[in-house]
């Protein structure tokens, strides 16, 4: 494989792990403040990240690639309302898709077509998680400080994730 790619795609393996362990602490922020329902939301996307992270790890092994698994920055662990915990959410997830997108056309730029056909995956993926995120925090930009508000949408979060995603 192409050096220039991989060391892109164990960069990416970075930025899943980092997300993961982002979501952790975001999961953890909401558990411990009452938030059963954003918590649960939360350790499960840290879950669906490390399954990215993984993947990527597979790849770059089945092409006889050199993994190097990184060291990670602490995530932040502090937040000082709902708004706050859900717009770090979208502005990772609008890093992460800014990232794919830099490899997407960089395998075009060294045609490395195999590379660009396993992240179409990630391209799809990031799509729906970057809508997910914008409208949780629509939603939460509609609810301002109501505290009922705030009650129902811990209750209902993942019903609202769930038909932003539309039908399979
Ligand atoms: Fe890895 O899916 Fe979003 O970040």
């Amino acid at each position: 494989m192409n050096q220039a790619i991989e060391k892109l795609l164990n960069d990416q393996v970075k930025y899943e792990a980092s997300a993961s362990m982002q979501y952790l602490s975001m999961a953890s922020w909401a558990d411990a403040n009452g938030y059963n329902g954003i918590a649960e939301f939360f350790y499960a996307q840290s879950e669906e990240e490390r399954i990215h992270m993984t993947k990527l790890v597979k790849f770059i092994n089945e092409r006889s690639g050199n993994v190097i698994v990184p060291a990670l920055d602490k995530p932040k662990g502090d937040y000082g309302s709902l708004n706050e915990l859900f717009e770090v959410f979208l502005e990772n997830e609008i890093f992460v898709t800014e990232q794919i997108n830099h490899i997407i056309y960089e395998c075009l730029q060294h045609k490395e077509y195999n590379v660009h056909n396993f992240m179409q995956w990630y391209v799809t993926e990031q799509l729906e998680e970057e809508a997910t995120a914008r409208t949780l925090l629509d939603k939460l930009n509609i609810i301002g400080d109501d505290k009922s508000g705030h009650y129902l949408f811990d209750r209902d979060i993942n019903m609202i994730a769930e038909a932003n995603q539309g039908p399979e």
